[in-house]
């Protein structure tokens, strides 16, 4: 998976030459094309904004600057996504339909804003991490490129896709290592059992319980109904 970034900030872009990004560009999994988008700026002191028609504060980014720094990219063919608080919520099941495309190009904008036009010419697709603002579409393309990396084919462990499928909708089941007794609370004794069959119902259970505790929303009534029985027997 290429991943083809239009910034101002290059730079911003280091923490994912860290830990499992940095291993699977690596191994060629995937590969981050950062394209500076102030190296298309035509002007003698590199400026990329002017002031905006109409008047009012604040500088726009202009059309024909960012223009040149997506057609400096060799693959027309990339969706080209741009990170605005204005675009669809970014979801788990966006991710796993972003990761099946072979290339994608990101493109961050700032506080100031990018001329409509070259928005309206290139722009695919409006995503936002959330409902909140930022200073830039940086930490929101970090954000995407680190969960559309983790279902390249590769990236994580097989083992790590699998107990990941297992919890599909509902959250991760309790964890628990060395010692055995931490200030008083013991490991929970079917996990030290060896019988997996029974590790393996334990984990359904706190799973459950663990969803209905913290995001009772993600269950329907029949699971509801269970994870309370769970929680009066003192099954977790
Ligand atoms: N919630 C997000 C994305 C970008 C951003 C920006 C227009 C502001 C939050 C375009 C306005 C980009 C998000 C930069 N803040 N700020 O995903």
């Amino acid at each position: 998976m290429k991943f083809n970034i239009l910034t101002l900030f290059p730079e911003m872009f280091e923490p994912l030459k860290h830990s499992i990004i940095e291993r699977a560009c690596k191994q060629n999994l995937i590969n981050i094309n950062l394209i500076n988008i102030r190296d298309f700026s035509k002007d003698k002191h590199k400026k990329v904004d002017d002031t905006p028609y109409g008047g009012g504060a604040g500088m726009v980014v202009k059309a024909d600057v960012v223009y040149d720094a997506y057609n400096s990219i060799q693959n027309k063919n990339a969706k080209v996504i741009y990170l605005t608080p204005q675009g669809k919520t970014l979801n788990q099941e966006k991710v796993t339909s972003l990761a099946k495309e072979q290339e994608l190009t990101l493109l961050c904008g700032h506080y100031e804003g990018i001329d409509q036009r070259v928005l309206d010419e290139i722009v695919d697709e409006e995503i936002s991490i959330g409902d909140y603002v930022l200073t830039g579409g940086e930490i929101p393309a970090m954000v995407l490129i680190d969960a559309v990396s983790r279902y390249v084919e590769g990236v994580l462990s097989s083992d790590s896709v699998k107990e990941e499928s297992f919890s599909a909708g509902h959250l991760e089941y309790s964890q628990y290592t060395r010692p055995e007794i931490f200030l008083n609370r013991k490991v929970p004794e079917v996990l030290q059992s060896g019988n997996h069959k029974n590790i393996d119902e334990w984990r359904r259970k706190s799973s459950l319980v663990n969803t209905y505790k913290k995001r009772p929303e993600l269950l329907n009534e029949e699971e509801i109904k269970e994870a309370k029985k769970i929680i009066e027997n003192n099954e977790i």
